[in-house]
């Protein structure tokens, strides 16, 4: 009997475009929907964006725009969340924006709720408050006096605000977690049994008066719901939990899993279970608690400035070879370090040598061999061979061990055994020799048929497994081993001989590509160089002293308007110019500056600077310099640009500046 199946991914923060690490966790759950619907289940798979608080607010306010505006840039923009889903084959069914209007309205419900039934009181807020992660803390929560998910720098924060009975639900939660599957993988008990519950579960700030991009809370003016209130209830809201919107709340809570970064596994374990206890709603079966993506060792993210571009890996690599990487390379449970080479090894090895090859080895040996077609009876073959045995049994029992990986969301687990009988059956055509047996087609015709029929049999099966996790390339290889419709099913994964015996395989593109290795690194570095330049602030000054300077003091810099007489390179240095200079005295002045960077000598001759000259003279290269040239310096990209202050030729050699 087929069933419903509901899953979740995290809404995302629009705060920034998404970097690969964000595609991680969606691919996982898009690749879980395409399974469940393959098995027949009627899936309601949900996304969306997570788009209130104050870090929406702040970077509005950077950009010059509202709120609003900036998160609609970010979401339905060019490159932006929802074009980026597209691109990777997401096929999600729902996608919920925080600041939908029936999303609002539910929301000011749930708190109201909670409010009248006692969970929700109002006091006074005292604590810390970690900005980037929007999370309070207290004091014994920190590590080393940093907030202990992202270990920045927290600050004080003191306002009257409503609070959420978490302290209530403890030992409820604490049960749910220590004696149910509800939190997977089991590690992350420990950590949050440990870590949060049994130090004392403190009741939960749950509304902000310091800003306003937040859901109102309608009965108070002034405070705004705590975003993660506001965030969690999307996965209810979303099928129409106390609004019209939608109406599937009945046909699709609980959720049977939400997948979740590890990070924010304390918020959906403890707070969200807490909260649906409060309004008396069912809890989720599961919650998943994957691990990240890290770059050289650490968590990608925006903030570090060392995120990897999606967009840039799928247009270089193809959508599918880029899932079936994430997949693939790193146990979902635990942290995985991305790196180009392992990502490009991955797409050579399994998908061009190991799959692309048995499929285009295949489908050109019947072409070759049989005209296109392979003759009735390829099906069967009176003396089975030890090989045959082998591929056959591995290939018929493949089904169910997947699935028992799938049903464990063990992806890394599921894809190893369909790539075992992959390399199987490219073994099995050493085994066999074809090309030897081609030689008599006579004699050895039906045997040779029947090898071919074995080769796209297993390849088909493992196509069928494949499809959830690269649908576009397998829909292709189907096409290019003949597979029929009927052929390409659940059911028929499980069944050695759906495929007909006088299949027409058609030779065709080459699904995955070899890359060449250096050749690609070498690009794909120069592109992040490029990504990351761009993403640098346009213009960055220095701060302003915050220091006063007392008027004598000033006064007592002499700065005077100075005509370039002859300037030249300093022998053996990359920085020096030297400067020939009247200052209006009648004898001349000699300055060195380290701007040869940014100046051809020859282009300054004649030009009146300004220097300061009533320096200690100083020693460089040899060299005496009797003052210093004053220049505009700021950076452009990171990159520091320098100005001499070039003055009016009417300006007098000597003048004062004052
Ligand atoms: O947390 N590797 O949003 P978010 C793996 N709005 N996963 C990563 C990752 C990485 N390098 N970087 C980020 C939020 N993620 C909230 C969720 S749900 C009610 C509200 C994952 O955009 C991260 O772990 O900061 C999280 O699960 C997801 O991306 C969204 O992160």
């Amino acid at each position: 009997m087929n069933g419903r199946f509901y899953i979740t991914t995290p809404i995302y923060y629009p705060s920034d475009k998404l970097h690969i690490g964000h595609t991680y966790c969606t691919v996982a759950t898009d690749a879980m929907a395409r399974y469940k619907r393959l098995k027949g289940d009627e899936v309601m798979f949900l996304t969306g964006t997570d788009e209130h608080g104050q870090k929406i607010e702040d970077k509005a306010r950077e950009a010059g725009v509202t709120p609003k505006q900036f998160v609609d840039n970010i979401v339905e923009g060019p490159r932006g969340v929802k074009d980026l889903w597209k691109l990777m084959d997401i096929s999600y069914d729902r996608f919920i924006r925080t600041t939908d209007d029936y999303h609002v309205t539910a929301i000011q419900r749930i708190f109201k709720k909670m409010h009248d039934n006692g969970d929700i009181y109002k006091g006074t807020y005292k604590g810390k408050y970690c900005k980037p992660c929007e999370s309070f803390w207290t004091e014994s929560q920190l590590v080393d006096g940093k907030c202990p998910d992202c270990g920045r720098e927290v600050t004080d924060a003191e306002e009257e605000a409503y609070f959420f009975r978490l302290s209530k639900y403890a030992d409820k939660v604490q049960d749910l977690l220590e004696n149910t599957d509800f939190l997977e993988p089991r590690s992350r008990v420990n950590e949050m049994v440990n870590n949060f519950i049994k130090p004392g579960l403190e009741d939960l700030c749950v509304s902000r008066t310091s800003f306003t991009w937040g859901i109102p809370v309608d009965f108070d003016p002034g405070h705004v719901v705590y975003v993660w209130v506001d965030a969690l209830s999307n996965y209810i809201t979303a099928l129409g939990y106390m609004n019209d919107a939608h109406d599937d709340y009945e046909k699709f809570w609980p959720a049977d899993v939400h997948f979740v970064g590890k990070e924010i596994v304390r918020f959906h374990s403890i707070i969200w279970p807490a909260m649906l206890m409060s309004l008396g709603e069912p809890l989720p079966k599961k919650v998943y608690g994957h691990g990240w993506l890290l770059l050289d060792g650490g968590k990608m993210s925006k903030s570090k400035g060392n995120v990897v571009d999606p967009y840039i890996l799928a247009e270089k690599f193809g959508v599918d070879a880029l899932r079936f990487f994430l997949l693939r390379t790193f146990p979902f449970g635990s942290d995985g370090n991305f790196s180009n080479e392992a990502l490009i090894q991955t797409i050579n090895v399994d998908l061009a040598n190991d799959l692309g090859n048995l499929v285009s080895r295949t489908t050109a040996m019947v072409g070759k061999y049989f005209g296109g077609a392979l003759p009735a009876g390829s099906g069967t073959w009176d003396a089975p061979t030890e090989p045959d045995k082998e591929l056959i049994a591995m290939a018929g029992g493949l089904r169910d061990k997947y699935e028992a990986e799938m049903e464990a969301f063990q992806f890394q687990n599921a894809l190893e055994e369909v790539f075992k009988v992959i390399q199987r059956a490219n073994k099995y055509i050493d085994e066999n020799a074809p090309w030897a047996l081609a030689k008599d087609m006579d004699a050895n015709g039906a045997r040779l048929a029947h090898v071919m029929y074995n080769l796209l049999e297993a390849t088909r099966i493992c196509g069928v497994l494949l499809t959830p996790f690269m649908p576009g390339s397998m829909a292709k290889l189907f096409d290019q081993i003949g597979a029929p419709e009927a052929a390409r099913t659940w059911d028929s994964a499980a069944k050695w001989g759906a495929l007909p015996e006088t299949v027409k395989p058609q030779k065709g593109e080459n699904l995955f590509p070899r890359i060449d290795l250096d050749a690609a690194v070498k690009e794909l570095e120069a592109a992040a160089e490029e990504a990351r330049k761009a993403a640098l602030p346009p213009i960055e000054l220095e701060p302003q002293s915050p220091d006063y300077v007392d008027f004598d003091t000033f006064c007592k810099s002499d700065f005077r308007a100075v005509k370039v007489k002859a300037c030249e390179h300093v022998k053996k240095s990359e920085k020096l110019l030297r400067f020939t200079l009247d200052d209006g005295t009648g004898t001349d002045r000699q300055i060195l500056s380290g701007i040869a960077k940014w100046y051809e000598p020859e282009a300054l001759v004649g030009k009146t600077l300004v220097a300061i000259v009533n320096l200690p003279p100083r020693k460089m290269m040899g060299l005496d310099s009797n003052g210093m040239l004053i220049s505009a310096v700021h950076k452009e990209k990171g990159e520091e640009k320098l100005n001499l202050l070039i003055v009016s030729d009417e300006i007098p050699a000597g003048a004062k500046m004052c």
